[in-house]
């Protein structure tokens, strides 16, 4: 490509930016234009469950700082950068907690924290090991496939945000199914891969061979190449490491720009494939049976009503303590408005059929309010207000959404053919991305149709 890819980033996001409906996407390519920026390069090991992920990171780092164990444990992504000795928890309702190193398997191993009940999103850790040093994040991600969904589903959202992948296959299983899956998805996202072949302290020599050469094999066919580099190792044992951290250190270190260029063009590709769905989704709901609009419309005023009178109820039980000062209300009531705001969000994605997102706040647990300390109805009544303020904002959207369908205003022509236009570039852009368009043709010559409008 002729042009940088954070040119595409950038002028992607703008464009994106210009709709009220891919709020999700737009926030997706901000980060990917941030990561191109600060050059830096994200590294997840991934694999099915009780591969030896997390015992592979504690080896690399040289410090056993994640829960591993016999049965499924690590329950969300962990990502480490180098720095001062610190961990905190992100939750997914926007909370952030500091925690001490020892405390966090109480959060992100499966039999503590069972179907991640705490709603922890990831872990942000900073260390200082020497092989985190240069920019790199190295992350610990779930095992995919066992009994714990969540678990599955939370590795396939982080896949997304690696830029190189060490895959971790084990000896105790030759590849299957699930492996096979796991990275014809990686394959999407991921710039480079590492293929580790742990446990083998457990297996003789021959046999070792043998293992080996099998999975060469498979895998040069599954990722379509003459030859694969595939690294024995024992994490338990500390074998085969030094050859790995060798190779991570030659490949990654020395091609950070190649291996972020090429992975922002998978991202900006998905990205952009996302934001074509969501248009079109945004097109059927436009063009929904008028019977079915009615149906979902009242689907819509019924959930804002039942979500209003909880936050009365709430509120309501605040009036009890009006003249009080309750310590922590007022995070507590932060909280509970990010909350408000998931909720709202997914109501629309179960009725409309439209992803819909709110920005959520990043909040610092039990941080002392600068303030005066306030009155309980005092931060009752706010706390209304601004969920009041967030259904009508609601409300209004979905109204808006439904102007397109009168055909006799000037505007709905011109937000019409804003949204054909924007399919069009990200389409355009999708091809170059792919390398099956030039990047500058020479100008059509025939206008835009007006009847052309709908896509
Ligand atoms: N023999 C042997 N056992 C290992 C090796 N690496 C890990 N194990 C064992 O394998 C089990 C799983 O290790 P973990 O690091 O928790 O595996 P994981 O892939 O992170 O597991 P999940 O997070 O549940 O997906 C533990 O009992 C480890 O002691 C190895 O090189 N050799
Ligand atoms: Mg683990």
């Amino acid at each position: 490509m002729e042009r940088n890819i954070l040119e595409y980033v950038r002028e992607t996001k703008e464009l994106l930016a210009t709709s009220e409906i891919l709020g999700a996407q737009t926030a997706r390519a901000a980060a990917l234009q941030e990561k191109l920026e600060d050059q830096s390069i994200t590294v997840s090991v991934i694999g099915q469950f009780k591969r030896g992920k997390s015992c592979l990171v504690n080896a690399l780092l040289g410090e056993d700082i994640l829960p591993t164990g016999i049965v499924p444990i690590t329950s969300a992504a962990t990502k480490i950068r180098y720095g001062e000795p610190s961990c905190s928890v992100r939750f997914f309702n926007g909370v952030v907690k500091e925690v001490d190193e020892a405390e966090l398997s109480h959060y992100i191993n499966e039999q503590e924290n069972p179907g991640n009940l705490l709603g922890v999103d990831c872990v942000d850790m900073t260390t200082l090991s020497d092989f985190l040093k240069d920019g790199l994040t190295f992350v610990d991600t779930p095992g995919i496939g066992s009994y714990h969904k969540n678990n599955t589903d939370a590795a396939y959202a982080f896949i997304k945000e690696s830029d190189a992948v060490i895959f971790m296959l084990s000896v105790d299983s030759p590849i299957n199914e699930i492996e096979i899956d796991i990275l014809r998805n990686t394959k999407e996202y991921a710039a480079k891969f590492f293929f580790a072949v742990n446990k083998i302290d457990t297996i003789e020599g021959p046999d070792q061979a043998a293992y080996i050469s099998y999975c060469r094999n498979l895998l040069c066919t599954l990722m379509g190449v003459d030859d694969v580099v595939l690294f024995p190792i024992s994490a338990k044992e500390k074998t085969g490491l030094e050859e790995l951290k060798t190779a991570l250190n030659r490949d990654l270190r020395s091609k950070v720009r190649e291996i972020l260029e090429e992975s922002a063009r998978l991202k900006l590709k998905d990205i952009i494939a996302n934001a074509l769905s969501q248009i079109e989704l945004y097109w059927k709901v436009l063009l929904m049976p008028p019977a079915q609009l009615r149906g979902s419309l009242s689907d819509l005023k019924t959930m804002l009503a039942d979500v209003g009178e909880e936050t009365k109820q709430t509120v309501h039980e605040l009036e009890a303590d009006r003249d009080i000062i309750i310590p922590g209300l007022e995070e507590t009531l932060k909280v509970k408005l990010n909350e408000f705001k998931m909720q709202l969000s997914s109501g629309v994605t179960r009725i409309f059929g439209m992803d819909y997102h709110y920005e959520l706040p990043t909040l610092k647990e039990g941080e002392e309010s600068k303030g005066a300390y306030r009155l309980a109805s005092e931060l009752g009544r706010e706390y209304l207000e601004e969920t009041d303020a967030l259904r009508e904002d609601l409300d209004k959207t979905i109204n808006d959404v439904l102007m397109y369908r009168n055909n006799d205003t000037v505007d709905v022509v011109n937000r019409i053919y804003t949204l054909n236009k924007m399919t069009r570039t990200l389409k355009r852009t999708a091809r170059i991305l792919q390398g099956v368009e030039e990047e500058n043709p020479t100008p059509s010559t025939h206008p835009i149709k007006m009847t052309n409008l709908c896509p």
